[in-house]
């Protein structure tokens, strides 16, 4: 028979005590049911193209409904200024460079998202949740990285950018794919936004009495920009507009298939994308609204974006300033969900649960700006430390010295405090510097 010591009885009630904080932690509120959770995220959509983020032209009724009764984010950042970083920092909840997923995939690419890296979807497969990935996947379009490696029970969608069909580069036909199978090529670009709706509302309709978590990660606006039949040449914003207004269409389509599911109170759903517009591609490219910078830069707007999170009856409605990041989807989805983290994973989210339910100010963080391995900015409350750099953005020179941007007074990077505050850039200098002595390729 086994001798309880003191030790091993005080052990055992506090693992009891943990799990009781887990379990209620996971199934408070909603009735003891557990959280769904989903995820639109958007192609190059720029800071500004969204009614809610001070467009004019491009009209976005449900987006704006959904900012309206939720927390739309004005400090809401992606992890990276293109897209394969991007989305293996959301899924992860890491910088990029510690998956190596540091720059854009091609056709031609052999690698992907480590098998060794945990998503969303596999913290949230142990609590038995449903999983699919209804979008453009961008993380390793060969078999060992394809969403159903990572977690995901279903794939619908493009395995990379809609772009990347160059005849000069010998890309294939781009390819549609479902699960592992590819099942129309080249894809009809002009029906992705409604197939992707389509498929995602299916998903809800057959999930709705398990817990789900719903990843769309739309293909558009990523030129080459195309929309439906019953959206082109529609809206006052242009051809852009038209998509977006597209997008804003889905995601109502989804917002509604929550509700008629009757799933709608007991579902988080995010709206962000994965980096700033596309200003390179002029009408056909975004809006980085009042930020400085473009996709491909790590001034604000390559890398802050919408950030709309929307929960019926559980988030006071507010414009919330503080800080928040694609990275604290992973630890917020796991309190939420009452699951565990990744264990022996260093993670560089937060858990926003906090900051959501109950408005409790997070404590100061610090966000580091990465293009590729080059770790350019940091963020550390309202100050954001920029190095000198001197290179080309999409074939257009960019050269500049230190920069020191207080972000609150000044979120469109215009007026430099480099030089009145040489202790702050020195301070600042310095946290980079530390990073980058630690290791980032570790667990
Ligand atoms: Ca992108």
């Amino acid at each position: 028979m086994e001798q309880i010591t003191r030790r091993t009885l005080l052990g055992r009630l506090g693992a009891a005590a943990g799990a009781g904080v887990l379990a209620s932690r996971g199934a408070a509120a909603a009735g003891g049911r557990p959280r769904n959770f989903v995820v639109v995220f958007c192609d190059d959509l720029g800071y500004g193209d969204l009614g809610c983020y001070g467009n004019g032209q491009i009209k976005t009724p449900r987006l704006d409904a959904l900012a309206a009764a939720g927390v739309r984010f004005t400090d809401f950042c992606s992890a990276a200024p293109v897209c394969s970083p991007s989305r293996a920092a959301l899924l992860t909840g890491r910088y990029p460079v510690r998956s190596g997923i540091t720059r854009v995939l091609f056709p031609q690419s052999e690698n992907g998202l480590p098998e060794s890296e945990r998503t969303i979807a596999e913290v949230l497969k142990g609590r038995g949740y449903a999983t699919a990935c209804i979008g453009k996947w961008h993380l390793g379009h060969l078999p060992p990285f394809l969403p159903m490696n990572h977690g995901f029970d279903y794939y619908f969608g493009l395995p990379y950018s809609n772009d990347m069909e160059k005849n000069q580069r010998g890309d294939p036909p781009l390819p549609l794919m479902r699960n592992g199978k590819i099942v129309e090529q080249p894809a009809d670009q002009t029906a992705l936004t409604r197939r992707y709706t389509e498929e995602a509302v299916a998903f809800i309709e057959r999930s709705k009495d398990r817990p789900f978590f719903l990843y769309v990660p739309h293909s558009m606006p990523h030129v080459p920009i195309h929309c439906g039949e019953a959206f082109r040449g529609k809206s006052a914003g242009g051809a852009y507009g038209d998509v977006i207004e597209e997008i804003d269409w889905s995601v109502g389509r989804i917002v509604d298939a929550l509700a008629a599911a009757g799933v709608a109170k007991h579902t988080l759903v995010v709206f962000t994308s994965d980096n700033g517009p596309w200003t390179h591609y002029k009408e056909h490219g975004g809006s980085p609204g009042p930020l400085r910078g473009q996709k491909g830069t790590t001034f604000e707007g390559g890398m802050r974006e919408p950030g709309i999170f929307y929960w019926p009856g559980r988030l006071t409605p507010r414009v919330e300033p503080a800080f928040a990041s694609t990275l604290d989807l992973l630890p917020t989805f796991a309190a939420l969900a009452g699951v565990d983290l990744p264990e022996g994973v260093t993670l560089d989210g937060r858990d926003l649960t906090p900051l959501l339910l109950e408005e409790t100010p997070p404590p100061e963080r610090e966000f580091f700006y990465f293009l590729a391995d080059d770790l350019q900015a940091v963020r550390r409350g309202d100050w954001k430390y920029k190095r000198p750099f001197k290179g080309k953005v999409y074939g257009e020179p960019l050269e500049h010295g230190a920069l020191l941007f207080n972000l609150r007074e000044d979120p469109g990077e215009r007026n430099n405090l480099a030089d009145a505050h040489p202790e702050t850039v020195a301070a600042l200098e310095a946290r980079l510097a530390a990073f980058e002595k630690t290791d980032w390729r570790t667990p």
